[in-house]
């Protein structure tokens, strides 16, 4: 379980920095603290407990499934049935099945495009997001829309966006909707440590804290963004603190261990829902896979992601966990075989869909009146009938 200790910063960061760099981008991996508290008020009361086997077990089913279905979108991608952009997940798994797993229903989510981990922990089903991902009538946005394009109002995901930062006032949006119709839940807002310093993000940061929505923001510092390590892009370097100014609470956590993420969740998600207003949480994390598929990934060494994935990876811990806590191997190679089928079939689910028929170019597409647009001289070439 996470322990906790105390907020060693001090008055200048420089504590900070040293503790944000954990997870280095020299591939030093220092002793990382599973939570830091940063400045704010947040409860002192632990808000979840130690989960129970079952929970356990479906907290290592569900980061499974989300690193195997990604292993084999980067194997489709790599035989060309998968194109366009593709920005894999492996590595985080950790952060979004353990908010997920003390969030409730009706809390809504929205990301950037490293979004398909994002997906599938909020329930959306691997092949309807396979067939997506491989541009078939079946997928999530009938092949339309791709890797960064998929939505699913029925379990409240609200996308993958493009745009760096762009889903970050989106899911403030999200918040008031929530503060505004009463509805008890949630906007989990997830960015990244590039992300991070933009500006709509702090006219975002003022709103939010101003009007005490309810939304907690999820830094996912991978480290990187794209070829940039963290160290030379942001200041300050504590992300948790960037809410400081606002009055809003941060928290640095071990984005490698659900079990830490799932008890920093729960406290972010009370507070918001307490009605005391944002939440920041840093979720300090590695990205194992390069930035995009067509990234080599040469800002780095591959002895910086060796010693991430052989020290601090999330699966092989919880599951360290699972057999010192005396659960069966067995039980844990079904799942493994299991996941392993799933995977297979949303693959051959998303490979046997047809790709969309050309009549598609015309549907859930806004069209004013006169304004000529990429599509209509698309849409020449297929004529209404
Ligand atoms: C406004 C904007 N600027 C630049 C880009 C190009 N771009 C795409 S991803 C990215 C890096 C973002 O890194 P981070 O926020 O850390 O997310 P990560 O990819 O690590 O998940 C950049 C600069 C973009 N898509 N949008
Ligand atoms: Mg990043």
């Amino acid at each position: 379980m996470a322990t906790r200790s105390k907020n060693t910063s001090d008055k200048d960061g420089k504590t900070a920095d040293s503790q944000s760099s954990g997870q280095s981008a020299s591939g030093k991996t220092a002793k990382t603290n599973s939570i830091r508290r940063v400045p704010g008020r947040p409860p002192k009361n632990k808000m979840v407990d130690k989960p129970d086997a079952n929970t356990m077990l479906r907290l290592y089913e569900d980061m499974l499934m989300i690193r195997r279905f990604e292993e084999k979108a980067g194997q489709l991608y790599g035989m060309g049935v998968i194109g366009g952009f593709c920005h894999l997940y492996i590595g985080q798994e950790a952060i979004v099945v353990g908010m997920q797993s003390v969030s409730r229903e009706g809390d809504s989510v929205i990301t950037s495009y490293r979004d398909h981990g994002h997906m599938l922990a909020c329930g959306m089903t691997p092949n309807g997001v396979m067939a997506e991902l491989t541009g078939r009538k079946d997928g999530y946005s009938k092949g339309k829309g791709g890797s960064m394009h998929m939505f699913s109002r029925e379990k409240s995901f609200f996308g993958g966006h493009g745009i760096v930062a762009a889903q970050v006032p989106i899911g403030a949006g999200l918040a008031f909707s929530h503060k505004y119709r009463d509805t008890g839940g949630v906007s989990m807002t997830y960015l990244g440590d590039g992300a991070i310093n933009q500006g709509q993000v702090y006219e975002t940061f003022n709103m939010a804290a101003l009007w005490k929505l309810p939304v907690v923001f999820i830094i996912e510092n991978n480290q990187y963004g794209m070829g940039t390590s963290v160290s030379r892009a942001a200041a300050g370097r504590a992300l948790a603190d960037r809410g400081k100014a606002y009055g809003i609470p941060g928290m640095q956590v071990d984005g490698m261990n659900v079990l830490a993420v799932r008890e920093a969740g729960a406290e972010a998600l009370t507070y918001c829902r307490d009605g005391k207003g944002p939440y920041i949480l840093e979720m300090q994390t590695y990205r194992y896979r390069g930035h995009s598929m067509s990234d080599p990934a040469k800002y780095r060494t591959r002895e910086e992601v060796d010693t991430m994935r052989k020290q601090r990876d999330p699966i092989d811990s919880l599951r360290e966990i699972l057999l010192s806590e005396g659960i069966e191997n067995d039980t844990i190679k079904a799942i493994d075989a299991k996941i392993k089928a799933d995977v297979i079939k949303a693959s051959d689910f998303a490979l046997a869909s047809p790709e969309p028929d050309p009549e598609e170019l015309w549907t859930d597409v806004i069209l004013e009146g006169g304004v000529k647009c990429a599509i209509l001289s698309l849409c020449q070439h297929y004529p209404r009938p």
